[in-house]
């Protein structure tokens, strides 16, 4: 378990597919919340990234222990292959 204010790059053994792979793990908060878009948002600024609502903010934004996003999306936890 990683605790981090900001996406950081994981090297983790997945047990059920026994290989070693690279993650971007943020852990902040444990509440049901949307997950981030992300590179999925469709940002047109290329330095910003997706709310879960659709809503662009700049990628610092992201796990930075305050909440920025209007649903939150933010700073929830989220694991995205990379
Ligand atoms: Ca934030």
């Amino acid at each position: 378990m990683f605790f981090t204010t900001f996406p950081r790059t994981y090297l983790v053994y997945n047990i059920s597919t026994l290989i070693w792979m690279y993650v971007n793990i943020c852990f902040v908060k444990e509440k049901q919340i949307p997950k981030p878009l992300l590179e999925k948002g469709g940002c047109k600024d290329k330095t910003h990234l997706g709310c879960g609502d659709g809503t662009c903010l700049p990628n610092e934004y992201f796990c930075d222990g305050s909440v920025d996003c209007p649903d939150e999306s933010d700073e929830v936890k989220y694991i995205v292959n990379v």
